[in-house]
């Protein structure tokens, strides 16, 4: 019995972590997004698949919700001195991470063997694949007409800029890595985490044969909303899906996974959705869906597993 997971960042993290505490974190596979990577300072830096490292290890930076634990920020303070790009702020701990993955690609290994190493070493006990090998940078338009790279709209401009579109066409270029996509094709369970639909789990579904195959397997897909009570748990979803013409809700987020997933799993403060959810084809599971690191988690873990 193995569950792979869609997985953005930090929600997905929490959700990774629900399910390897109620089952061996052997067969969990966190497939996870790529599309906010990015290159700076000559290091490849992929924040979804730190957030979910760091996260599963009991490392991560509780305050930042990125980065690590008892983190120092002495290289980025001298080098904002020298006028460098400390807009983007690498802590010293951190930066060994992508000093070592930087080295081990530059060596010729693929991210998805680095990402290997990287889990054992700092103590992730689930294994974690990027679903692709090729560089997929999802981009914003946004409503005044800039192009974005992710990390501009995200952290430069603390996502409040109006978006106009997403574009996701770099994801529709690349290959899905052989590794994802016999962790799709093979998994008895797979689950959409609560990670923003749009741009988190969007370039995911976007690379060729994710969507297909999850189709195919739809009575074993469920989803959770990241949206609860109208509100994104954590970063811009609920703005972006209005933004872009989606109903900001539990409902809204089944509509775009109702040809994906079977079950859908919605916070009980949204139950009076189940209905609507239903009359799309879904099956509604009601539960806490705020994880809590403890019962809760392990509450909302154990109902994916028995979906
Ligand atoms: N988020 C910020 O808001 N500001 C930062 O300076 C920042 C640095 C950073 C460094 C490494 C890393 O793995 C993540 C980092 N993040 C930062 C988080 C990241 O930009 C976003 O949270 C994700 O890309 C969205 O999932």
């Amino acid at each position: 019995m193995t569950t792979c997971v869609l997985s953005g960042g930090v929600g997905a993290a929490k959700l990774l972590a629900a399910l390897a505490s109620v089952s061996d974190p052997r067969d969990i596979i966190g497939l996870v997004n790529t599309g906010d990577d990015l290159d700076l300072h000559g290091l490849r830096i992929c924040p979804d698949l730190d957030t979910i490292t760091y996260t599963l290890a009991g490392l991560n930076n509780q305050e930042t919700g990125w980065g690590l634990t008892g983190e120092t920020w002495r290289v980025m303070e001298e080098l904002g001195r020298l006028g460098g790009e400390s807009w983007f702020s690498l802590g010293d701990r951190d930066l060994a991470t992508h000093l070592y993955r930087t080295q081990r690609l530059s060596e010729g290994a693929d991210l998805t063997t680095v990402t290997a190493e990287l889990t054992v070493k700092l103590g992730c006990p689930i294994t974690l694949l990027p679903a692709t090998h090729d560089a997929a940078p999802t981009r914003f338009l946004s409503a005044d007409g800039q192009g974005l790279s992710f990390q501009e709209y995200f952290v430069k401009h603390h996502h409040d800029i109006a978006i106009a579109s997403i574009n996701l066409e770099a994801a529709a270029q690349c290959a899905l890595t052989d590794a994802a996509r016999h962790a799709l094709e093979s998994s008895t369970h797979i689950v959409i985490a609560p990670s923003n639909p749009l741009i988190s789990i969007g370039p995911l579904l976007a690379i060729p044969d994710v969507t297909t195959i999850l189709s195919a397997k739809r009575a074993s897909v469920v989803a959770v909303s990241p949206i609860v009570g109208g509100v994104a748990i954590k970063g811009p979803a609920e703005r972006l899906m209005r933004e872009l013409g989606f109903e900001a809700s539990a409902l809204g987020v089944a509509r775009m996974y109702r040809d994906l997933a079977s079950t859908m799993v919605i916070d009980t403060v949204d139950a009076s959705l189940a209905p609507a959810i239903e009359q799309l084809g879904m099956q509604v599971i009601v539960t806490n869906t705020i994880m809590d690191g403890g019962p809760v988690s392990a509450t909302l873990g154990q109902s994916i597993l028995d979906a």
